[in-house]
């Protein structure tokens, strides 16, 4: 069986894996994944017990139980590349053995819930509401570096390339999709249906301009009125694509829930950004703990 060299799976002194720093005992089924580091400890407040805590760069994780329920909570940062990381990471923990360094046969299965940040498109999902994503489309390139073709909707990733007319420098658009047994679970009245898209910057590839001007000047009004098989792009944010298509891949449950913190239709801003967090963590959390 393949053995996996010391310069691919990067181990620590201490057994733990590379970034992540953890090692396989101190990671729990159920992974909340967060961009900012200090938004673990906003979500770990409401547990009963916290058992380990640990951090490295921005990778921050508690691992404890929430009504009974173990759960982990891991930081991310800002991006699909580091998404990449803790995907593969949290992956390796589960379905490694760091001892003879070979993938197990048994596989464990990972439920993934990103609790997120992010700006709506559309007028009519206003700021401070959840929006649940089903639907993913990767402005990156993450994903197209994998055998991915399989996880990725084709038909979807087609008629967008072709609405976007984007100029060929940039790579093309993958559709991938949540688990929707995972998703149900956080379905409510209150929640919009999600079709997130994730940028590979904040600025220019989210349509935003300070000081320098855009290469594609209609490119957010474009992902806004993309229409196709009845689902519109609902928001932009920066991780969820390669968290779906990963996860995928590997064999993980994942969904993402993000507060809508800007309506870049409207331009509204929350007034309140630490209250939208908030409520979605509860939300989170309650959902998972009644599932
Ligand atoms: C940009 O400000 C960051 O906020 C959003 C984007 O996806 C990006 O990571 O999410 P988080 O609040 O989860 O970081």
């Amino acid at each position: 069986m393949n053995h996996l060299a010391a310069s691919e799976l990067i181990l620590n002194q201490d057994g733990s894996i590379y970034h992540l720093n953890l090692r396989p005992e101190q990671i729990a089924p159920t992974v909340i994944v967060v961009g900012d580091q200090d938004r673990v400890g906003k979500v770990t407040k409401y547990f009963d017990t916290i058992e380990h805590t640990v951090q490295k760069r921005e990778f921050h994780t508690q691992t404890g139980t929430y009504k009974g329920k173990q759960i982990s909570v891991i930081s991310t940062g800002i991006g699909t590349d580091n998404i990449d990381i803790v995907l593969n990471e949290l992956d390796a923990l589960v379905n490694i053995d760091f001892e003879s360094r070979q993938i197990r046969e048994e596989k464990t299965q990972l439920d993934i819930i990103r609790i997120g940040t992010s700006g709506s498109v559309q007028a009519d999902i206003p700021v401070d509401s959840i929006v649940v994503s089903k639907l993913a489309v990767g402005f990156d390139t993450v994903l197209h570096f994998y055998q991915s073709d399989d996880v990725q909707l084709t038909d979807f990733n087609e008629a967008l390339a072709d609405h976007l007319e984007m100029s060929p420098q940039h790579s093309k658009p993958y559709v991938v999709a949540c688990d929707t047994d995972l998703a149900e679970i956080f379905d409510g009245p209150n929640t919009y249906d999600g079709f997130t898209g994730s940028n590979a910057g904040f600025y220019a590839p989210q349509g935003r301009v300070l000081r320098l001007p855009l290469r594609e000047t209609q490119m957010r009004e474009k992902i806004a009125s993309f229409n196709f098989k009845g689902k519109k792009i609902t928001n932009l944010e920066m991780e969820t694509s390669a968290i779906f298509g990963l996860s995928k891949l590997l064999g993980h449950r994942a969904v993402s829930l993000n507060a809508i913190i800007a309506n870049r239709a409207t331009g509204d801003f929350t007034k309140d950004g630490a209250k939208a967090i908030d409520t979605t963590i509860r939300y989170t959390l309650e959902r998972l703990a009644g599932s």
